[in-house]
């Protein structure tokens, strides 16, 4: 039984030449949401094109075997790299606030490579168990200095947890991105059961192999509301055109979006104090400094030879 219409759909796992795609439709045909797809050979674009959270056109539709056939692929917002994601609506960035140690450097570098991306980011301190309610509170309010939204769980209470899924929920697609051992995959597991990812602690060499060779795939948490589950996204490599620094800080974005601060030079890069009219007082200024001229030298020992 053939359907004749065409549909709009989102690729949700990608194995080899095919793709599942489901659809999101009032005359969604109930159970049959999901569909095995291959590409139209005719169409001009390959399969290396089409990424798990890309949109397509699928037409072809047979409701028996579940298959269906791709037409075409829908304009994509943005693309992540390792792993490869399309149309990312939010970055979670994940840190423990103890075991391991936080290391507020790396966290700016995690923070700097997801707002690379241009979506929204958010930091999720986890394991506030571990530490006295008073440092809890002085760190989300360093946080929230640092401009980003500051979501902290503990393990031994169940409502930060619910108050984070009311939130995903409400998002199109997040992604979690941060170091090893900071609890991914504990929060992986506990927002899609039945999951059972394999945690550190846990695994280390029996289960591996598994954790790290499973594909990219997004979990649906709501009718118009995934989540990537990936065992490993670190960050992406830094490779930011020092032009765009100023963009990827809030604290200076604001600035100038916000407050419609008017440097001397149009490209100012807010380092010296010659016609520049940004505020430096805030914590993160000198990590900003130190990547400028990090990458001032690097860029001066090119030039030289
Ligand atoms: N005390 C405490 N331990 C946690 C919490 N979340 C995760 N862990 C532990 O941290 C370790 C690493 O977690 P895992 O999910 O594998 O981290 P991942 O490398 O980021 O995926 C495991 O032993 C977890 O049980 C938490 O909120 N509190
Ligand atoms: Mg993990
Ligand atoms: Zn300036």
């Amino acid at each position: 039984m053939k359907v004749a219409k065409e549909y709009k759909g989102l690729v949700t796992k990608k194995f080899n030449e095919f793709f599942r795609v489901e659809l999101n439709l009032k005359e969604n045909f109930d159970s049959n949401k999901k569909f095995l797809c291959k590409i139209r050979k005719s169409v001009n674009f390959k399969n290396q094109l089409v990424f798990v959270g890309d949109e397509v056109i699928i037409s072809q539709i047979d409701l028996k075997s579940k298959r269906a056939t791709i037409e075409s692929l829908v304009q994509r917002k943005n693309l992540l790299e390792r792993p490869s994601v399309a149309n990312i609506s939010n970055i979670y960035v994940i840190f423990s606030v103890a075991e391991p140690k936080l290391n507020l450097s790396q966290v700016n570098r995690f923070l700097i490579s997801a707002e690379q991306l241009g979506v929204e980011v958010s930091l999720v301190l986890t394991k506030c168990d571990l530490i006295a309610e008073q440092k809890r509170l002085f760190l989300i309010d360093k946080f929230q200095k640092w401009g980003y939204q500051v979501i902290t769980l503990n393990l031994n209470n169940p409502n930060n947890f619910k108050n984070l899924m009311i939130e995903l929920k409400k998002k199109k697609c997040s992604i979690f991105m941060g170091p090893s051992g900071v609890g991914k995959t504990t929060l992986l597991n506990m927002i899609i059961p039945g999951l059972d990812n394999t945690t550190a602690a846990v695994s280390s060499k029996i289960k591996r192999g598994k954790n790290t060779t499973r594909n990219v795939e997004l979990f649906s948490l709501s009718s118009k509301s995934y989540i990537v589950d990936t065992p490993g996204f670190n960050m992406q490599t830094l490779e930011i055109d020092i032009r765009e620094l100023p963009n990827l800080y809030p604290e200076i974005y604001k600035q100038v979006v916000t407050f419609g601060i008017n440097c001397k030079f149009r490209n100012c890069q807010h380092i010296n104090d010659q016609g520049c009219k940004l505020n430096k007082n805030f914590e993160r200024y000198i990590f900003y400094k130190e990547m400028i001229e990090s990458f001032k030298s690097h860029y001066y020992l090119n030039q030289g030879d």
